[in-house]
């Protein structure tokens, strides 16, 4: 394989387009598919690269502005894999890891039409007890498998949702044409919509009558390897948590702001029960969540709940204009809520988000600046740690760890909202980190299943490991590099002292390295959507 290493998916016209090398050059050659050059310039030489380890070099033809289908070749007689240049070069990347949250629908079949060979039979359709009071029966079926598990997690569901939401929000043209193959393709509301929905009437059902919301429904350890449909054992509901029902709030106030163009009535609704759970904060101090014993699914545990219910009486104040959910919202700022965090368990920057799009004539323009520039001065820095690494992954060492592409994509969105909102453009930055996940790092491999010619493909995620199918489930977004992997087996692979870069192995075995989950890929759709739009 060569060691020039390119966004596998491609480059926009008239963008940013970068590709680093490993191998010294001086010059390079840009390749049309008749063999001409169309374009050359010089190599730089970045020198050594603290997270690879790697001596870099660097090609940009950013000013290349044909399209076609090219390869990069260095005057040290080393050629690139084919790669194209388009307006829109990310069209099947950005439906693919949409789409993926129709594959992790859970208490349906997803059915051969819409599926393909990745079709299965109905799962979790069980009504579930109340993991203290067993007599107790719920009917909770529905919405997305978290990972490469079969739990259900309301936080992360929430977070990965506002992701989804906001993208539509700030970028709805990326999605108004996408026809994804879903049930409800051609209903007059955009599929990603739709796709939403199904997970925010699963949360729907996890609200108690009085507002409170169980923090997430499994089984009491994760299922073995086996199809959904194959796990059935007994499911249930964990207790209510404050961060479960303020991050309900939260996003059901952002949805009645997205979806009551499409259905008034759902929106009444998500407003009704959003509001019911504001009621529930109110009358309830932090119920923080940690496992019982006995039950070894995700605990999604925070310490605390402040920055939750910011983001919740944000939401409120956003979708309805009332002084109360105002003046809470500001109360809660006074405890040093951070500005720019977007979750899973950090949410004080989706708080923001509200106040910044709501376009209310009340919202106080002081605050509105505040926000602003807390997007402006975390893009800065985040801009900084790009230019300081040779691949211009804006990480610092701590962002290499479980999920790790969770953190290059929210940098992503961090690029995306301050270009925004703010008084300076990074789409430069955000598109590198695009360039990042999809094959402009250390090991030359795009983190996305079924994108790039040299792609992860053994994610730890149940339907894949169990199919017999040997291509992957498309579009889903690994959690990558991790320079403390959990696994103590992870070290036969990843020797300790590995560059934090190269810390990853594509073996289904290993979670902490390989596994997916909703609220890595939705970060992804809101770069790639603000890319496009
Ligand atoms: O993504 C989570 C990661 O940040 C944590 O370090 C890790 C350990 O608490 O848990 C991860 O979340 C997992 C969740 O608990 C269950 N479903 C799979 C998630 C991804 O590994
Ligand atoms: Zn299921």
């Amino acid at each position: 394989m060569a060691t020039i290493y390119i966004n596998q998916s491609g480059y926009i016209t008239d963008g940013t387009k970068r590709a680093v090398l490993v191998n010294p050059a001086k010059k390079f050659d840009i390749i049309d598919e008749s063999g001409a050059t169309v374009f050359s310039g010089s190599v730089k030489h970045f020198g050594n690269d603290e997270y690879s380890g790697d001596d870099v070099f660097t090609a940009d033809f950013s000013e290349f502005a044909s399209e076609g289908k090219f390869t990069l070749r260095t005057d040290s007689g080393e050629t690139s894999e084919a790669f194209e240049v388009n307006g829109k070069p990310y069209d099947k990347l950005f439906d693919d890891v949409s789409k993926a949250y129709y594959f992790l629908r859970c208490g349906c079949g997803l059915d051969e039409k819409h599926a393909g060979v990745y079709k299965h039979d109905k799962c979790h359709h069980t009504n579930a007890v109340l993991w203290k009071d067993n007599p107790v029966e719920l009917e909770a079926s529905g919405g997305w498998h978290d990972a490469g598990d079969y739990g259900r997690y309301v936080t992360a569901g929430a977070v990965a949702l506002a992701h989804i939401l906001y993208g539509y929000v700030l970028y709805p043209k990326s999605f108004d044409k996408q026809n994804l193959n879903i049930p409800e393709s051609g209903n007059g509301t955009p599929d990603m919509l739709s796709e939403c929905r199904y997970e925010l009437e699963w949360i729907m059902k996890m609200q108690r009558a009085d507002g409170g919301v169980y923090h997430k429904l499994t089984t009491k350890g994760h299922a073995a390897f086996v199809m959904p449909e194959d796990d059935n054992g007994q499911l249930y509901v964990l207790p209510v948590s404050s961060m479960a029902t303020a991050d309900t709030a939260a996003v059901f106030a952002l949805a009645y702001r997205v979806y009551k163009k499409y259905d008034s009535k759902f929106a009444d609704k998500l407003l009704a029960a959003a509001e019911k759970s504001a009621e529930w904060l109110d009358a309830n101090p932090e119920f923080l969540f940690d496992n019982p014993k006995e039950c070894t699914t995700g605990a999604y545990g925070e310490w605390r709940d402040e920055d939750n219910r910011f983001w919740a009486y944000a939401e409120l104040f956003a979708a309805t204009g009332n002084e109360t959910y105002h003046d809470k919202m500001k109360q809660l700022l006074e405890l040093e809520i951070q500005l720019t965090q977007l979750g899973y368990a950090s949410v004080g920057g989706l708080g923001t988000l509200a106040y910044l799009t709501c376009g209310r004539e009340s919202c106080e323009k002081d605050l509105l600046e505040i926000f602003r520039n807390a997007y402006t001065s975390e893009a800065e820095w985040l801009a900084y740690l790009a230019d300081k690494n040779g691949y211009n992954a804006a990480m610092n060492l701590n962002h290499f760890g479980w999920g790790s592409n969770m953190n290059l994509m929210k940098h992503g969105m961090v690029f995306a909202i301050a270009t925004t909102f703010g008084k300076k453009d990074y789409t430069e930055y955000a598109q590198k980190q695009l360039d990042v996940l999809m094959g402009v790092n250390a090991l030359g491999i795009s983190y996305v299943t079924g994108n790039g010619y040299y792609r992860c493909n053994y994610p730890h995620l149940r339907p894949t490991a169990t199919d017999g199918i040997e291509e992957c489930i498309p579009g889903m977004v690994i959690g990558g590099p991790n320079q403390n992997p959990v696994e103590p087996t992870a070290r036969d692979y990843i020797p300790a002292g590995t560059p934090p870069m190269k810390s990853y192995v594509d073996r289904e075995e290993f979670y902490s390295l390989n596994e997916i989950t909703i609220y890595w890929n939705s970060p992804a759709v809101f770069t790639i959507a603000f890319l496009l739009n």
